[in-house]
């Protein structure tokens, strides 16, 4: 059974969040005249916040630049650094990021990830390459949102530092609970960097991105604490 042009528009457009999503996973199969229609979509939303169902329809379109010229035409013309704001207070370029996160390469993009928040700590902890956890307080609320926002919605809501503080808090902050749970940790043993973590949404919920726990808990502690998670940006 393949769903209508029709069928998807009239679904996309008046469905429930949940109903939409659903909707994006029955299908199986692309073509011009589906994206079509979610370019359609994507375009109306153009002025709303993003969201988990944008973000969705994004990455079905991303996948289909290779193959189709006017959806790459499209992106290029109507969302040339994807549908996440890039703000900054710091000037710092999040492009490099979006792309790594719109091509789901999920490695390279904690790894820059990493490197930005460095770089929101100043020179010398990007010399260092890790971060002291007195640092984290003064980020700037903009660039950790815009970070964590890219995560967020090229994951369908799975990855990102707002996800794992929800989990965290849901666990009463007791780290030994969030580890098996977002799977850093599996009994006694520690999940081994790089090739023991889970590199794609097969992953658990809150799996990335990682923060490494070789120097204690304080830096992820700092990090999910930020006012950024319980303040809304004007
Ligand atoms: N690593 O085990 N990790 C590294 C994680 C620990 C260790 C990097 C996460 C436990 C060493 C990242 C977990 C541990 C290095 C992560 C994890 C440990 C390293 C690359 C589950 C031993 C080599 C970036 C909590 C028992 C580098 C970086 C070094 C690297 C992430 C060992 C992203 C989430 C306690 C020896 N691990 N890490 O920070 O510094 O180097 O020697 O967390």
């Amino acid at each position: 059974y393949a769903m209508s042009a029709d069928e998807l528009r009239s679904g996309l457009f008046s469905a429930s969040a949940k109903a939409q999503f659903q909707l994006l996973e029955t299908l199986t199969q692309g073509g011009e005249t589906v994206w079509e229609v979610l370019m359609e979509f994507l375009l109306k939303q153009q002025s709303n916040p993003p969201s988990l169902i944008n973000g969705k329809v994004y990455q079905i379109l991303y996948t289909a630049i290779p193959t189709s010229e006017k959806v790459s035409h499209f992106l290029k013309l109507h969302f040339p650094t994807g549908i996440v704001p890039l703000k900054s207070d710091t000037g710092i370029d999040y492009i490099p990021l979006q792309t790594l996160l719109a091509q789901q390469d999920f490695l390279e993009a904690d790894k820059l990830s990493v490197q930005k928040l460095c770089e929101l700590a100043g020179s010398s902890a990007v010399q260092r390459k890790w971060l002291y956890f007195s640092e984290i307080e003064r980020f700037p609320i903009t660039d950790l949102q815009t970070i964590d926002s890219l995560w967020c919605i090229h994951s369908e809501g799975k990855f990102g530092y707002s996800v794992q503080r929800e989990l965290w808090l849901g666990v009463n902050k007791n780290w030994d609970k969030l580890w098996p749970k977002i799977g850093w940790r599996t009994g006694r043993n520690w999940t081994r960097y790089p090739q023991g973590f889970t590199w794609d949404l097969t992953a658990p919920k809150g799996h990335l991105p990682l923060s490494n726990q070789l120097r204690g808990v304080r830096v992820i502690e700092a990090l999910l604490s930020h006012p950024a998670w319980s303040q809304s940006q004007p």
